[in-house]
């Protein structure tokens, strides 16, 4: 009965309340028509993958069921950057309407075409998502993601039109502008990356502005690895739910998976159009569900740019425990950092994010750090650059060595910590740059 009246209540939440709710033999049957129509296409379209599958021994004929997908090859970002720009696509240019592109620091971008269908696939996931967090048609949502190539932007964008809301397309960056339009235009939903969010909010309180008493009601926040230490501090500060988004350009963009704002316990992922696994990143065997690993995703109804078990880098596991919010697509565990990400310092295994939730929240600190990598010999050391909050006025160099305790204590990891001034650790303007890596200059 509990359950029951969950599911009534939340699904006015939804914005495709069947396809969110369906039983998991239709679902499993949507998927295996749309899996092998995936496959047949892009084998017969994009010479990339008829090369792969036929060296791998593998033709889309051959295939029986969902637990087929692992004898095909997996895709890597480098496959996209070796067939740059247009060597994935799987349709005629005439039929591409959009094209983004990551920016990647080494290398040539990844690119990703969409056709009027993947675009309008995108606009209603990206809606199922603004439901999913609380969402609802005529909300104002102020859009702090990037537009331009990176997909936050117009990818949040279409999706809040999509769902009813009137979208206030302001970008990133102008901080002071961007504070004054949230209070005078009343917006309900924020959509930012959440070291920005952050950001925002701390030059809402010197401009002295409480969001708090604004009309905010919803942060959507995604595009990096964040901690539910972050979450609680952005909470407070700006008098909303903080509800977590991912995607990722190569897939789509963000919309691949939301949490919902009832049980905030995992990002349901939509997987009428996506097939999720999770591998061991280093033998690249599956795992079993609510294993941790890396997150392999197929797409099953982009027609641009299929994308067979694509290797997300990002580290997480799956869980397929039902859900009181009543929908019943599986849900992905906060995504804690990429394994491309994770620093290994003195043997132990740590990700940026493990650093962020031992800070955020430390009393007497402000909760923007980075954390800078040095060599020192053969040995990698790493500094954590933490600011003060502004209304610190004890010692330290006391405070300094109590983060580094904290630091070893509960991540097991002994660092130097720098404590540096207000203001002294850069802001973020998008994704935060939480590493920088100082090591071949030391060299
Ligand atoms: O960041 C798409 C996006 C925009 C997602 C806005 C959410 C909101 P990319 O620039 O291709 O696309 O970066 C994708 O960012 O593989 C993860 O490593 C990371 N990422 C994205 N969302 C989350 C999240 C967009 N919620 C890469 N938590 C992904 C942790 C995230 N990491």
């Amino acid at each position: 009965m509990g359950t029951q009246t969950a599911t009534r209540i939340s699904k006015a939440f939804m914005f495709d309340p069947d396809l969110e709710t369906i039983s998991r033999e239709a679902l499993t049957a949507l998927q295996t028509v749309r899996l092998k129509q995936t496959l047949d296409r892009a084998y017969a379209n994009v010479p990339h993958y008829r090369k792969k599958f036929d060296a791998a021994g593998v033709n889309p004929a051959g295939f029986k069921g969902l637990s087929d997908i692992v004898r095909f090859p997996f895709t890597l970002k480098n496959d996209l950057r070796d067939n740059y720009p247009f060597g994935m696509f799987a349709v005629p240019h005439e039929q591409i309407l959009r094209i983004h592109a990551s920016s990647g620091t080494t290398g040539k971008p990844t690119v990703v075409g969409y056709t009027k269908g993947d675009l309008s696939t995108w606009a209603d996931l990206m809606a199922r998502c603004f439901a999913c967090a609380g969402a609802v048609p005529g909300d104002i949502v102020h859009n702090a993601y990037g537009y331009g190539l990176f997909t936050g932007g117009l990818g949040a964008h279409y999706g809040a039109e999509r769902l009813g809301c009137a979208v206030v397309p302001v970008s990133g960056g102008g901080t002071e502008r961007q504070v004054t339009l949230l209070t005078d235009f009343k917006a309900s939903v924020l959509c930012a990356t959440p070291s920005y969010a952050l950001n925002i909010a701390e030059v809402a309180q010197k401009m002295r502005v409480d969001l708090k008493q604004s009309a905010l009601r919803i942060g959507l926040f995604g595009a990096e690895p964040w901690s539910d230490a972050m979450r609680s501090d952005l909470e407070s500060r700006l008098g909303l739910k903080a509800v977590d988004v991912y995607g990722l350009s190569e897939i789509m963009g963000p919309g691949v998976a939301c949490e919902c704002h009832s049980v905030q316990a995992g990002l349901h992922g939509w997987e009428d159009h996506f097939l999720f696994e999770i591998i061991d990143p280093e033998t690249l065997q599956s795992l079993p569900m609510g294993a941790t690993g890396e997150l392999v995703i197929t797409t099953l109804t982009k027609e641009a740019q299929p994308m067979i078990r694509y290797r997300t880098r990002d580290i997480t596991r799956l869980s397929n425990v039902p859900c009181a919010c009543g929908r019943t697509h599986v849900r992905i565990l906060r995504v804690t950092g990429r394994n491309d990400d994770m620093l290994i310092i003195r043997g132990v295994n740590v990700y940026p994010s493990q650093v962020e939730a031992v800070l955020v929240g430390f009393p007497g600190l402000a909760p923007h750090y980075q954390i800078v990598l040095t060599r020192e010999g053969a040995l990698d050391e790493m500094t954590v650059e933490v600011e003060l909050a502004p209304t610190f006025t004890g010692d330290r160099f006391g405070k300094a060595n109590e983060v580094t305790h904290h630091i070893k204590s509960l991540i097991g990891v002994t660092c130097k910590v720098a404590v540096k001034s207000e203001g002294e650790v850069p802001r973020s303007q998008g994704k935060a740059v939480r590493v920088v890596d100082r090591r071949s200059k030391a060299n």
